[in-house]
């Protein structure tokens, strides 16, 4: 391209947010300038239609308030410094504290904010450095992950063409019309081809609004309300007797659980009435019937046994392994395809500790032997998606060197010492997947140059690497690297190459799982007693568990605090990523179900106040009139300027099963602002 001469090309990149969906993009450059992101029509899921979250990459990419320099904070102020200084600081502080305190000093806090598989190489660089503290479990999506492991031993779900087949569809607690988009399509598709669409959740969202029947439930009981259906199948004689006996273990255990309620008491709990509770058996019989379950349902104390109920009903009904069927949760088959250990080095770690995902401030707060020092923050805002962020903004300001990666100053990177400016995902090449939904890998390559001094995220490894010593770890290309983890699909005959060329490539994952009924568990059974849970400490039995935070669990705090608060996912925003860059000024809206706003007397806009023991926010009124009553909801991601986090009010406990956090178990109360 000469100078002064405007060019503009369309080049096909693809989404690297966080989502189901993992949509194609055609992106427009003129003249080393991202101008307009759009779909891909040629992709085969996401055909050309793409989110306002995928489209305001473009304003996230062009921003002015785009990080471009790094940045240190001294005497409480940041100070523009070079690459050089900000990284021979960072090496020196760690190789000080790799010697005095042990490489454990140091905290990795991450979430998944980046798909791309070299956003995976921070793994290496701390191994190689000789391994640190880092998280495990999930915020999202662990407590359900972990269930289906104990189940099926693994989580899996069918091909999105599967729907197809389907004569009943169940959504579960996803709310399908806004966090994935292109699901939301094949339903409409579905319900034309005759299926049958029933939404159960607390909200009358967008998804309900084109159901045949929405069903209204207390939040965080669905597990109770699957074992009434399960009753009802059993007591009506419509189980699949050849799947229980040939193909599952622990039934027997489910039964005599069962025993200990009735369907009335189920109904009462779950304040579901009888005759939908004997609906769900008859449309659970009348096969096949696919479940879809969504995150927001697990996001529970009672999360693990919430999946593993849903899933014994799918079970009980015969709706595993059936075309048109299946306890569908997350599609794990799709980063199984790729070699992710190949270019981790986990076999070069030295030392190691774990912190728990949700924990991770108690335990920064609370460590020993040795306490942390440092703390790293990469693909993640841990003060405005943590819970208890009272909490995280106190252990994260207590450490003596906090550095954050980040493209903006977010309110975590607001708090380091260091922040170190990074790329979007149209500044480097990499290839992008989900294990949430289908199973197409995209292609995404670099298509104009970073602002300023902005630098990827691997070049940041890079260089600390050699600084640190352990430069040859990283003496490879980005081509070397994705080929690396490509490696295992040679044999099935997809290389980089093709995918380059093709810009998408089709997994070879099962379409339709658990078919032969092999399941991956130790007996090789479904398993409704789990041996997996049993070998972890757990009696691994189904149970009738209810929230943490709830009448029957804390009949005290239930008092004090009369409101269920659900914080789900932004309509336009990626969690925390958009809000500073809407066009008008976010406000905390407060939607509350109708039965509180005629109680407290509410109306439209009125200004609250939403606390409990651990915090509050101030937002204004929205009234839900078919929301579950007692039920109030505050979307997730707003910044503290903008009235957040909402996390001040959530809890860090983590779920049954250790891997999911509770963020939707969370009882408020709430008043008018005069
Ligand atoms: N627009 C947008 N899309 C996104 C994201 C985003 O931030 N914004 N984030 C992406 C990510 S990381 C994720 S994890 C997914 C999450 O995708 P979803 O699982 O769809 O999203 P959530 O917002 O967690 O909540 C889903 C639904 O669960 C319902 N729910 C809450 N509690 C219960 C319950 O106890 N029972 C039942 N039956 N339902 C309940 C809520 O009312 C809500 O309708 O979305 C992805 N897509
Ligand atoms: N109350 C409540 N809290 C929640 C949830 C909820 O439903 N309710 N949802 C939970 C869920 S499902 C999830 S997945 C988590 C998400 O938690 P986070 O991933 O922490 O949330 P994001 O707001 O997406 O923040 C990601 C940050 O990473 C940065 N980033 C993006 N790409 C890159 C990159 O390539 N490199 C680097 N270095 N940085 C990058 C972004 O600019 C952004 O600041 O939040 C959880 N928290
Ligand atoms: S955020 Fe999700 S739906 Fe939106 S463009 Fe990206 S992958 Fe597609
Ligand atoms: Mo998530």
């Amino acid at each position: 391209m000469g100078v002064g001469v405007f060019m503009t090309e369309v080049l096909k990149s693809a989404c690297p947010l966080n989502c189901w969906d993992s949509c194609g993009f055609h992106v427009t450059v003129e003249n080393d300038r991202v101008i307009k992101v759009e779909g891909d029509p040629s992709h085969p899921i996401t055909q050309g239609k793409i989110c306002g979250r995928g489209r305001m990459l473009e304003t996230r990419t062009n921003s002015p308030e785009r990080l471009r320099y790094p940045l240190k904070k001294i005497n409480g102020v940041f100070k523009r410094i070079s690459w050089e200084q900000a990284l021979d600081e960072i090496a020196l502080r760690m190789s000080n504290i790799k010697e005095k305190y042990g490489t454990t000093s140091v905290l990795h806090s991450h979430d998944y904010a980046n798909s791309g598989i070299l956003k995976n190489l921070d793994q290496r660089f701390f191994n190689a450095y000789g391994g640190v503290t880092e998280l495990y479990g999930s915020l999202c999506w662990g407590a359900g992950i972990e269930a289906q492991k104990w189940d099926f031993g693994d989580a899996y779900s069918h091909g999105p063409e599967d729907i197809f087949q389907s004569k009943n569809i169940i959504i579960w607690g996803r709310n399908v019309a806004r966090t994935n988009m292109h699901f939301y399509e094949k339903l409409l598709e579905a319900k034309k081809k005759g299926a049958k669409l029933i939404v159960i959740d607390p909200l009358f969202n967008a998804t309900a609004k084109i159901a045949d029947e929405y069903i209204t439930i207390k939040p965080g009981m669905d597990g109770m309300l699957a074992a009434g259906i399960i009753k009802e199948i059993l007591r009506l004689g419509l189980d699949d007797r050849e799947f229980i006996e040939e193909h599952s273990y622990g039934f027997e255990d489910l039964k005599e659980l069962l025993n200990d309620i009735s369907v009335e008491k189920v109904s009462e709990m779950t304040e579901v009435p009888l005759e939908t509770i004997r609906l769900l058996a008859k449309l659970y019989a009348d096969k096949p019937t696919s479940t879809f379950m969504g995150l927001g349902l697990q996001r529970y104390k009672n999360g693990g046994n919430t999946i593993r109920l849903i899933d014994a009903l799918v079970a009980v009904s015969g709706n595993i392994g059936l075309k048109g069927g299946g306890a569908n949760y997350a599609n794990l088959q799709v980063g199984q395809s790729f070699e992710v250990g190949e270019i981790t080095l986990s076999e070069r770690r030295l030392d190691h500790r774990q912190f728990s995902i949700m924990k991770q401030a108690e335990e920064i707060l609370t460590a020993k032997d040795p306490e942390i020092k440092m703390i790293f923050v990469t693909c993640g805002n841990p003060i405005t998606q943590v819970p208890d962020s009272n909490i995280v903004e106190k252990a994260f300001t207590s450490v003596e060197t906090l550095v954050v990666v980040d493209f903006f100053l977010t309110d975590t990177a607001k708090l380091a010492d260091y922040v170190l400016p990074t790329t979007t995902a149209f500044e480097e090449e990499d290839f992008y997947f989900s294990s949430m939904y289908h199973h197409y890998v995209n292609y995404g390559p670099k298509l104009v140059s970073a602002p300023g001094e902005a630098r990827s995220d691997l070049w940041i490894w890079t260089k600390l690497a050699e600084k640190l010593g352990f430069g040859n770890e990283f003496n490879f290309t980005r081509e070397q690297w994705m080929e690396q983890s490509f490696s295992s699909l040679a044999a099935k005959g997809l290389t980089l190459e093709m995918l380059k060329e093709k810009g998408t490539l089709e997994l070879p994952v099962e379409r339709v799982p658990w078919q032969e009924h092999k399941f991956k568990t130790p007996s090789g059974k479904f398993e409704f007693t789990s041996q997996l849970g049993k070998q972890k400490g757990n009696d691994g039995m189904l149970k009738l568990s209810v929230p943490e935070e709830s009448v029957w669990s804390n009949p005290a705090l239930a008092e004090k605090y009369p409101y269920s608060l659900l914080t789900i996912h932004p309509l336009r925003s990626n969690h925390s990523q958009n809000y500073h860059l809407l066009p008008s000024k976010p406000q905390l809206k407060v939607e509350v179900a109708k039965n509180i706003a005629d109680r407290l007397k509410l109306e439209q806009g009125d200004e609250v106040r939403v606390w409990n023991d651990r915090g509050e926010v101030r937002g204004y009124t929205t009234i839900l009139s078919k929301a579950h009553p007692n039920t109030i909801n505050i979307d997730e991601g707003i910044w503290k300027e903008f009235g957040g986090s909402v996390n001040n009010l959530t809890a860090s406990s983590k779920s049954d099963n250790d891997l999911g956090s509770t963020l939707y178990d969370c009882l408020v109360n709430l008043e008018k602002i005069n």
